[in-house]
């Protein structure tokens, strides 16, 4: 069986929660704590060497980091289901759009680049949040530009089903509406991620609902 390695805070691994869920793709959950606790993260090191979640475990001579690189993996291995339907030009479209959030929102806003601000750039915690929440509003008024403005738009960001793009943008979303970012400029953002969470393969991917986020809860 697939393995994930994942954190139930972490956006790269919620998006793989959803593509594997959508996909009905059965996989074993690893907890990691994001690097806090050195003993794990020697272990994890060996596996990914970059450090990050997700990363995916197909077997002894497969383990894939980058959850854009696993997506696609999912996409090509479980074709049923795509996250990437129509002809070229649509699936050029649904992949730049995802790529707002996956290459030049997220990495912005990620645990490391916010931890480094604070620990060795000494930027108080006002300037942080002014820094989170302009990345996101950077990533969130272009996005809503396309999908205001395209015929493509549906019950989803393109079309009548769910996509890389919505499982891409769900996971960003849910990080601002966490953080309390005034999602107002966004109608259509916020449209298609109500319809989203209505989704079972988006709910059980949700960090409220992962066991290592339970188990905190429990403790
Ligand atoms: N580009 C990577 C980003 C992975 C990433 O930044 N993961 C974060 C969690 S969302 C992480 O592991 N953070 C730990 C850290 O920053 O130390 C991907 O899409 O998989």
């Amino acid at each position: 069986m697939l393995q994930l390695y994942t954190h139930y805070r972490s956006v790269s691994a919620h998006r793989v929660r959803i593509a594997l869920n959508y996909k009905g793709v059965s996989y074993k959950s690893m907890f990691t704590d994001l690097g806090n606790a050195a003993a794990d993260r020697l272990t994890y090191l060996n596996l990914n060497p970059q450090g990050l979640v997700p990363a995916l475990v197909v077997d002894e001579s497969l383990v894939i980091a980058q959850s854009a690189a696993i997506m696609e993996y999912l996409e090509e291995r479980y074709p049923e289901r795509p996250l990437l339907p129509g002809d070229i030009e649509m699936r050029a479209r649904i992949r730049s759009f995802s790529q707002i959030a996956v290459a030049d929102t997220h990495p912005l806003n990620n645990l490391r680049v916010l931890r480094y601000l604070r620990d060795k750039m000494d930027v108080p915690w006002e300037k942080r949040r002014a820094w989170f929440e302009h990345w996101l509003h950077t990533g969130f008024v272009a996005m809503e530009s396309i999908l205001a403005n395209n015929e493509d738009t549906g019950t989803y960001c393109f079309g009548d089903k769910p996509t890389l793009a919505d499982v891409c943008l769900v996971p960003q979303v849910y990080l601002a509406d966490k953080y309390d970012v005034d999602l107002s400029d966004y109608p259509t953002l916020r449209r298609i991620y109500r319809t989203c969470l209505t989704l079972a393969a988006f709910q059980a991917a949700a960090p409220e609902t992962q066991p290592d986020q339970r188990s905190k809860d429990d403790a």
